[in-house]
């Protein structure tokens, strides 16, 4: 079966240690395609939404929905093949740039990873490599800018063709014209796909459908960025420094 990229959160409540609640009573909803975005001080819990999504843990309380199924009764084999993810720190391997792209689709062509590179943003530096699709990179991808470990993430992804992604922003420096590319890679990237944020810049979050604020565990207050500066809270204050 094929999913949409629909995700519910009902009354959510989440431990790492069922002693220590560190979600609290967490509802969402995602529509198919929708942007929403986590905002908040570290440690508030943003990390932790997005693992329970991918359904890394199981929760205490509540419910966690794919397209109205309980995805409590979906193997996790299954969920984690519908879900793309593009971490800050990307897990390369010893062997060429078009198998750690290929790592996405096991069964891809080249044609598809060449396609996904070129929706990443990732083609242009990619032929500028030695040995362009075929140049070996070191298992920790030592021999790669931060920005195109991110741009080889992104299309890793994109060849993997989920329904829903979760994007988590990173925070080290990299150069703004590479932050350029990448923000545009994400964005093509995003195009069509449910995605969930975590920015770490105020600005990436502003065209979001639905910017969760977030504390302590708690979503405390949601909205787009128009709504959420009218409301003159948590977010403007964050907004406005
Ligand atoms: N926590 C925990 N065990 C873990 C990970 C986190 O007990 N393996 C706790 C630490 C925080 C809370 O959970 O009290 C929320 O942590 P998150 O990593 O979800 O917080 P953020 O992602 O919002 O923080 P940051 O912005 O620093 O990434
Ligand atoms: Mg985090």
């Amino acid at each position: 079966r094929e999913l949409t990229g629909e995700v519910e959160f009902e009354n959510v409540d989440f431990g790492y240690n069922p002693d220590k609640i560190v979600l609290h009573d967490i509802n969402m909803y995602a529509k198919p395609g929708q942007k929403i975005a986590f905002v908040g001080s570290t440690g508030a819990g943003k990390t932790t939404i997005t693992n329970l999504i991918n359904r890394f843990y199981d929760i205490q309380d509540g419910k966690i929905r794919y397209d109205n199924i309980n995805i409590g009764k979906i193997r996790k084999p299954d969920l984690r093949r519908s879900l793309g993810i593009v971490l800050q720190d990307t897990h390369l391997f010893t062997g060429t740039v078009m198998d750690n792209i290929r790592y996405g689709k096991l069964d891809a062509t080249d044609e598809e990873c060449i396609k996904a590179a070129k929706l990443a943003n990732a083609h242009d530096f990619i032929k500028r490599l030695p040995d362009g699709y075929n140049t070996v990179l070191t298992g920790d991808g030592s021999n790669l800018s931060q920005g195109q470990r991110q741009l080889l993430a992104i299309a890793r992804a994109a060849v993997a063709d989920p329904p829903a992604l979760i994007l988590d922003e990173a925070t080290s420096s990299i150069d703004t014209r590479t932050e350029a590319m990448v923000s545009r890679g994400m964005d093509a990237l995003m195009e069509g796909r449910t995605s969930f944020v975590i920015a770490h810049r105020l600005s990436t979050v502003k065209d979001a459908d639905c910017i969760m604020v977030m504390e302590q565990g708690r979503i405390i207050e949601r909205g787009t960025h128009d709504q959420l500066i009218d409301m003159k809270g948590r977010y403007y204050q964050l907004y406005t420094g």
